[in-house]
């Protein structure tokens, strides 16, 4: 087999930029994400550009027994993973701490802290039998800086900038390479699940300025797992031009 990348949260966005550019470099890929549907067409469109194998595992990553079971039953060749993106993710609303919905903290924490250490557990032991690996953690800006009204999503992923720095300590005697990617604005999905479909507010995020595109963020996290096996990059913080930081954005309106 080629090489293996398995990608959490491929049904959109950064995931699926990822799916399609490890594609187009060879890899064969497990894509994963809750939309069954989804993985189903993006494997087709993928099978139908690129000579690469996909398999497909529709689970919720909250589900720590479906992303055990789910992984577990992947064939043997395919637990050769060279590559894991814990991609998977999402912010839901954006309200004061005071007013904070518990359904929309315990979303985030479940999603974005509890699922990526489902997945890292179970595909970290794989890359130990296989005596390699390379592990990318997608955090966000708001792992490094906390706005207004951030608060929950802001801590889950600087709780994510912290696994991302405990992994490499820990998995650094397996020769597994761990990288965290923190991306400003991605115009993706991501404001409009924050903003539970409201479109029109999603927009809005997005208005007066160039934003970032998933492609974007895929392209940097191959640059990351191109570099020769002895380099490890740390962390990338990558922004639009028009942001400075979380609240800094100049807009063109
Ligand atoms: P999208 O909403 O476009 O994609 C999110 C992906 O995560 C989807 O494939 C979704 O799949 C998956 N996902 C969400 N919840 C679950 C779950 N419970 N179980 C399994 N999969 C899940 O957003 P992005 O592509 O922008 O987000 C990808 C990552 O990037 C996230 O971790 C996000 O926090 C981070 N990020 C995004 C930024 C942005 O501005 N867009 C900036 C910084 C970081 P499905 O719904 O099918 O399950
Ligand atoms: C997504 C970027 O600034 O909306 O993580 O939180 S931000």
């Amino acid at each position: 087999m080629a090489k293996i990348a398995l990608i959490t949260g491929a049904t959109a966005g950064i995931g699926e930029a990822c799916a399609y550019l490890f594609a187009r470099e060879g890899y064969d890929l497990i894509l994963t994400g809750r939309r069954r549907e989804r993985l189903e067409k993006l494997a087709s469109a993928i099978n139908s550009q690129y000579n690469v194998e996909v398999a497909i595992a529709s689970f919720d990553v909250r589900n720590r027994d479906a992303v055990v079971d789910n992984l577990n039953n992947l064939p043997d060749d395919w637990k050769k993973v060279d590559v894991l993106i814990n991609n998977a993710g999402l912010s839901q609303g954006l309200d004061p701490i005071q007013n904070g919905d518990y359904g929309d903290w315990e979303t985030m924490i479940d999603t974005n802290i509890k699922g990526l250490l489902y997945v890292s557990k179970v595909v970290s032991n794989w890359m130990i039998a296989n005596k390699t690996g390379y592990i990318i953690n997608i955090g966000s800006i708001a792992g490094k800086e906390v706005y207004p009204n951030g608060n929950v999503y802001c801590a889950t992923k600087h709780a994510v900038d912290a696994l991302n720095k405990g992994m490499r300590v820990d998995l650094l005697q397996h020769g597994i390479r761990v990288t965290a990617v923190h991306p400003g604005a991605v115009e993706t999905e991501f404001s409009e699940v924050r903003f539970k479909g409201d479109t029109e507010r999603a927009k809005k995020v997005y208005d007066g300025f160039e934003p970032l595109v998933a492609q974007d963020i895929a392209e940097t996290i191959w640059f990351a797992v191109s570099r020769p096996a002895h380099v490890n990059i740390n962390e990338l913080v990558v922004m639009p031009t028009a942001q400075a930081t979380a609240t800094n954005i100049f807009r063109n309106t």
